[in-house]
C-alpha cells in the first residue's frame, strides 16, 4: 500500500479529531466576534477615548482572555463545542449589552452587588429608549449567522474522534501557562492603586470580561466568609464589648427632635484653618463665626484608612470603623448596616445624598441604596452650570443640593463637597493673599478652604432667605487630612511647629460644627474624638438610640478618646503611638511611662475587632448579632 507523507495539519487533525478546521473556523469566529463586542463596549462607555486603536493594551488583554477561554471550550468539549460557543456568545452578548445600557447611565459595567439591588432596573427602565443606540446591534448581529451557520454545519461531525488527552491537556495548560505570564508581565505596569477607589478603571486597564471575573470573585469570597460561624474568640469579644458599652446620654438628648438635618462633609478640610490668620485675614471667616452659635469640637481625628472619603462617608452613616485595608465600599456593599439613612427614613424623613462626581466613584451609587437613602444624586443629576476642580463647584453643588432638598417637607440631606480636593489648584481667582505661601500648595490649600467656606456661607444665606435656617441642623466636619507629609516642612512652617512629629499628628484633625438652629447657645467643646462619634452625637441631640454605634456622643461630660485605624490611640493628655508601642505625653511630646493608660489604649482597640468581625461577618444583618448576644 502506497503511504503519503502527512503534512502538519493533516497530523494535527488526526490527532485532534476532524474536521477540526470546521471547529477551529467557528471558535474563532466566536472569538472576533466577542472581542469585537468588548472592544465597542470599552468606546461606548467611554472607557477609552477615541481614536480607536486594535493593538493596544487594553485589546491585548481581552483577546488573550477570550482565547484560554473559546479553547479551553473547543479543546475540551470537541462533541458539543458549537453549541456550547454558541450559548457563551449569547451570555456573553447579553451580559456586554446590560453592562452597555447600564453603565451609559452609571459610569461603569454592571457589578453583582448592583444586581443585588434590583432598585437601578426603575432607574435604566425609565430611561431606556435614551440610553439605547443604533450601533448596539453589534452586540447580537453575528448570534443569527452563528446559528445559521451551526444549522448548515449539522450533520458534518465526524462521529467518532480519535482523542489524546495528553496533548489535549498539555495544549490547554500551556496556552493558560503562556497567557497568565503574559498577562501577569504586561499587567506589572498598570498602575492598580486607581482600582481601589474607581471599580471601572479595572474594566479600563484589563477589558469587561477580567472585570466581571474580578467581581464575581470578589463576591463570592466576601460572601463565604460571611457564612462562616464566629469562633468562640470572636464571640467572646463581642459579648465582651456590648456588655460593658454604657447606654449613656448627654443632657441634650433629644433637645433638638424634628428639624430637618443637612450634614456635610468637606473635602480635605482640617482643624487648623479654623481662627487661623494669614497676613492679617482669616482663612475661614464664616465658619469662625459658626463656632459662636453652634457646637464646635476642636478635638476630632480623622479615622479614615483605605477608602479615604468614602471611609468618612461610611463612618458617619454606620459609627463603624471603616475596614483594616481597602475601602468598605468596595469590600462589603450589600451588608446591612443601621445607617443615618434609614434611621432618619424611619422617621419619616426623606433622605437623601448628594456628590458632585461620578456615580460609581467609591461604589457610592451602590452603596448608598444598601444605606436605604431614596436618592444618591451624583454628576449625573446636576446641571454643571459653574465648574470647579474635578466637576460641578460647591457653591453650585449646595444650590441645586438645597433645591431638590426643600422640595420635601422633612429631609435629611447628606452633602459631600468635592471642589477643595488635592492639589487645590484651581483657587487663583480667591481674594486671600497668603505671602510667602502664595504658588505653593499650602498657599493653595488655603484659598481653597476660603472658597468653601464661602460657599457654606451661601447655603446658611440661602436657607435663611427660605426662612428655613432655624428649622435645619446642620452638621459639617472634614473628611481626612489636606496636606499631607510631602507638604511638612511648609505646613510646619505655616503653624509654627518645631518639627516633632508628634505635633505633626496632633493636626491630623477635622473640624466638627453643629448648628442646632436658634435654639442652643454656642459652645466649643474640647473632648477628644473621631469620625465615628458624629453619629452617635446627631442622634444623642435628636433623641435617637443606635444599638450598634461603637462612637459615643461628644456631648456627654467626661473625657474622650480616638482610636486611628492603625490602631493608634489618643487621650486627652496622650498619645499612644501603636507601630512604637509608646506613649508620649501630648503636651510635651516626649515619651513617658504610664502602665494605666497603655491598658486604656490596648482596651480602645478592641474596638477595632468589634467593627472588623461586625463588617466581616456582616452581624446586622437578620439580627445576627442577637443571637450572639444572647
Ligand atoms: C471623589 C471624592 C474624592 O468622589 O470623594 O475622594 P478622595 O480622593 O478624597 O478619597
Ligand atoms: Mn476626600
Amino acid at each position: 500500500m502506497l503511504k503519503f507523507e502527512e503534512t502538519f495539519g493533516e497530523k494535527l487533525g488526526r490527532i485532534l479529531g476532524k474536521p477540526y478546521i470546521l471547529e477551529i473556523i467557528f471558535a474563532l469566529f466566536t472569538i472576533c466576534s466577542i472581542f469585537t463586542k468588548t472592544i465597542y463596549l470599552q468606546y461606548t462607555l467611554k472607557l477609552k477615548e477615541p481614536p480607536f486603536t486594535l493593538f493596544n493594551d487594553i485589546s491585548t488583554y481581552i483577546l488573550l482572555t477570550s482565547v484560554i477561554f473559546i479553547l479551553s471550550i473547543v479543546l475540551f468539549t470537541p462533541k458539543r463545542f458549537r453549541g456550547i460557543l454558541y450559548i457563551t456568545n449569547i451570555i456573553t452578548s447579553i451580559l456586554l449589552f446590560s453592562d452597555a445600557l447600564y453603565g451609559r447611565y452609571y459610569g461603569i459595567p454592571l457589578t453583582i452587588p448592583i444586581l443585588y439591588q434590583i432598585g437601578f432596573v426603575d432607574d435604566i427602565s425609565q430611561s431606556i429608549f435614551s440610553l439605547l443606540k443604533i450601533k448596539d446591534v453589534v452586540f447580537f448581529i453575528d448570534l443569527p449567522i452563528m446559528g445559521f451557520l451551526i444549522f448548515l454545519l449539522r450533520n458534518k461531525d465526524v462521529k467518532k474522534r480519535r482523542r489524546n488527552i495528553l496533548l489535549r491537556s498539555g495544549i490547554i495548560i500551556s496556552v493558560i501557562l503562556v497567557s497568565v505570564f503574559s498577562f501577569k508581565a504586561k499587567a506589572k505596569d498598570v498602575d492598580r492603586s486607581r482600582h481601589a477607589y474607581e471599580r471601572k478603571n479595572i474594566a479600563k486597564d484589563f477589558g469587561s470580561l477580567y472585570f466581571h471575573g474580578f467581581d464575581i470573585y470578589d463576591f463570592a469570597k466576601q460572601r463565604i466568609t460571611q457564612n462562616m460561624p464566629l469562633n468562640d474568640e470572636e464571640k467572646h469579644i463581642i459579648r465582651e464589648f456590648f456588655k460593658k458599652k454604657e447606654d449613656k446620654k448627654s443632657q441634650y438628648f433629644g433637645k433638638v427632635p424634628d428639624k430637618n438635618l443637612i450634614v456635610i462633609q468637606v473635602e480635605a478640610m482640617q482643624e487648623f484653618v479654623v481662627d487661623l490668620v494669614i497676613e492679617g485675614k482669616e482663612v475661614t471667616p464664616f465658619l469662625n463665626k459658626l463656632k459662636d452659635n453652634s457646637f464646635y469640637f476642636n478635638n476630632i481625628y480623622y479615622q479614615t484608612a483605605g477608602g479615604n472619603t468614602s471611609d468618612a462617608e461610611f463612618m458617619l452613616n454606620t459609627s463603624l470603623y471603616p475596614a483594616v485595608t481597602g475601602a468598605v465600599n468596595y469590600l462589603y456593599p450589600t451588608n446591612d448596616f443601621l445607617t443615618l439613612g434609614k434611621i432618619m427614613k424611619d422617621r419619616g424623613y426623606v433622605s437623601q445624598a448628594f456628590h458632585g462626581y461620578e456615580p460609581s466613584f467609591w461604589n457610592r451609587e451602590t452603596v448608598y441604596r444598601n444605606y436605604g437613602y431614596d436618592k444618591f444624586y451624583s454628576v449625573i443629576d446636576f446641571d454643571l452650570d459653574d465648574i470647579r476642580g474635578w466637576a460641578i463647584s460647591d457653591k453650585s453643588f449646595f444650590k441645586q443640593s438645597l433645591d431638590i432638598s426643600l422640595e420635601n417637607e422633612k429631609f435629611f440631606s447628606f452633602l459631600i463637597t468635592l471642589s477643595s480636593h488635592h492639589p487645590y489648584g484651581g483657587f487663583s481667582d480667591i481674594d486671600l493673599y497668603t505671602g510667602r505661601f502664595e504658588d505653593t500648595q499650602v498657599g493653595n490649600y488655603l484659598k481653597s478652604m476660603r472658597y468653601v467656606d464661602t460657599a457654606i456661607e451661601s447655603l446658611f444665606k440661602e436657607l435663611e432667605e427660605r426662612g428655613e435656617l432655624d428649622n435645619t441642623i446642620i452638621v459639617i466636619y472634614g473628611d481626612h487630612s489636606g496636606l499631607y507629609l510631602d507638604q511638612r516642612t511648609l505646613v510646619e512652617d505655616l503653624l509654627g511647629l518645631d518639627g516633632s512629629i508628634i505635633d505633626w499628628y496632633k493636626i491630623q484633625k477635622v473640624p466638627l460644627w453643629i448648628y442646632t438652629g436658634s435654639q442652643l447657645p454656642g459652645r466649643t467643646i474640647e473632648k477628644v474624638g473621631g469620625q465615628i462619634d458624629i453619629l452617635p452625637t446627631i442622634l444623642d441631640l435628636m433623641g435617637i438610640d443606635h444599638p450598634y454605634a461603637l462612637g459615643t456622643s461628644l456631648l456627654i461630660e467626661g473625657p474622650g478618646s480616638c482610636i486611628k485605624r492603625d490602631g493608634t490611640v489618643i487621650f486627652h493628655d496622650y498619645y499612644y503611638d501603636n507601630a512604637e508601642k509608646r506613649l508620649y505625653h501630648i503636651n510635651t511630646n516626649n515619651p513617658v511611662e504610664n502602665p494605666t493608660v497603655v491598658e486604656k489604649a490596648l482596651d480602645k482597640q478592641k474596638e477595632l475587632m468589634v467593627s472588623d468581625i461586625i463588617l466581616r461577618k456582616d452581624l446586622l444583618k437578620n439580627n445576627k448579632i442577637l443571637e450572639i448576644l444572647k
